[in-house]
């Protein structure tokens, strides 16, 4: 039976998604389309499997096929960003955060991070979580004046503040980063230093940008942005701390890992080992930078001056919108992006000041520089008219041909048309 007879309530709503992922504009700078194969690892019967512990060590019998994966998967992990150790077992980036705070600290302890709205992340100690219940945190901020993080004031709050950590790595800020500059100063002010490289993973492996791997004691990423794999985490560190990680991952913080999706990333990395995917990242940087240029000459207010990477947040206070406004306004054109606070955003996080766009799923459907200077241009016409629906009629029929031209999925499409024994599933 195939999913379709037994759940067609799932089924549509699977469907469904699929036809939205194909017909909209995807611009969430964390969002990507990973490759059948890696669809393929994921709906596989490696969900089945119990495999507390690691390879060749586990608390379960029958994991012979579980240790090659998970094997594969962290050797792969390690040539990608030269680390010297890696897990593969976080369930997500939150985990990945909170497993390398425990691994490195005790409860109580001082963390410098950077503030949410300058950039920052939640797990990166924001009140709300409990992470800042658990730890001490205290934030740093860019400078207003040139879109930098403020080393200067980073390393004064070292100083004044005497963190066991220093917390790099962003989501929303756009600019490259010095990681020298923030080891000296863990180094001045004997702190731990840890990267979050999240957002910008598949820039790094692929040479692109900076990588705090060879440097920094801890670096967590997710799988599922840049680097184009499953949804999941990953943890990254120094040999010395390798049985600290390994313990807090598991027994400390999971139960058994889910080896369907470690296939996953195992699957996800030897793509981002073949040489096409730094043209693919090479390829989301330059529509980035086009997509800047396009926007700055529509007016728009880049913060943090410009991008080095992947992603733009903008300021919306001269376009006489807020955040949500202009998400909603250009969901119902099929433009997806997400509201997002500004530095020290006056406003709140459920209506800020702007939205964060992005350039990494669209490029893997294809879309060049062109292609992103047309997105500007309807991005433009689109809040210039909010209510103009002469105007919305004109930018869906441009966005349709552009979904058109660069298809996504169209084999999952031939798929689900028919079940296993050639019953039409799906109108023509
Ligand atoms: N929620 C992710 C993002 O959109 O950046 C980060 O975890």
């Amino acid at each position: 039976m195939r999913l379709n007879d037994t759940d067609p309530q799932i089924s549509t709503a699977i469907k469904n998604e699929l036809q939205r992922q194909q017909n909209a504009i995807e611009l969430i700078p964390s969002e990507n389309f990973c490759s059948l194969a890696v669809l393929e690892a994921l709906g596989s019967v490696l969900t089945n499997k119990y495999a507390e512990g690691y390879p060749g060590n586990r608390y379960y019998g029958g994991t012979e096929n579980v240790d090659t994966v998970e094997d594969l998967a962290r050797a792969r992990a390690k040539q990608l960003f030269g680390a010297e150790h890696v897990n593969v077992q976080p369930l997500s980036g939150a985990p990945a955060n909170l497993a390398a705070y425990f691994a490195l600290l005790n409860p109580g302890d001082t963390i410098l991070g950077m503030d949410l709205s300058h950039g920052g992340h939640l797990t990166h100690g924001h009140p709300v979580t409990i992470m800042a219940k658990l730890f001490n945190f205290i934030r740093y901020k860019t400078d207003r004046t040139s879109g930098l993080i403020d080393y200067d004031n980073l390393r004064q709050m070292a100083r004044e503040n005497k963190p066991k950590l220093i917390l790099v790595g962003y989501s929303a800020y756009s600019r490259e980063i010095n990681y020298e500059k923030i080891k000296e100063i863990a180094d001045e002010v004997n702190a731990y230093t840890m990267a979050d490289i999240a957002h910008i993973a598949g820039l790094i492996c692929a040479g692109l940008m900076n990588n705090p791997v060879p440097l920094f004691d801890v670096v967590t990423t997710t799988t599922h942005k840049t680097l184009r794999g499953p949804r999941g985490g990953m943890i990254m560190c120094k040999a010395k701390w390798a049985k600290q990680i390994d313990k807090t991952v598991f027994p400390g913080l999971q139960g058994g890992p889910h080896m369907h999706n470690i296939a996953a990333k195992a699957v996800a990395f030897k793509e981002a080992l073949e040489p096409s995917f730094k043209n693919y990242a090479e390829q989301i940087m330059k529509n980035a930078k086009a997509f800047e240029k396009r926007l700055k000459e529509h007016e728009f207010t880049i913060m943090f001056g410009a991008t080095d990477n992947h992603l733009l947040l903008i300021d919306l206070t001269n376009k006489g919108l807020t955040g949500k406004q202009a998400q909603i306004t250009l969901d119902a054109v099929q433009i997806t992006c997400n509201k997002n606070m500004i530095p020290d955003d006056p406003r709140n996080p459920m209506d800020p000041s702007g939205i964060r766009l992005g350039t990494p799923a669209m490029t893997t459907r294809g879309f060049i520089e062109s292609d992103f200077e047309l997105i500007a241009d309807l991005i433009n016409e689109t809040l210039s008219n909010p209510d103009d629906l002469e105007s919305r009629e004109n930018v869906k029929k441009q966005i349709m041909e552009l979904t058109k031209k660069y298809p996504l999925y169209p084999e999952l499409t031939t798929i689900q048309r028919t079940d296993l024994a050639g019953r039409a599933l799906l109108s023509p």
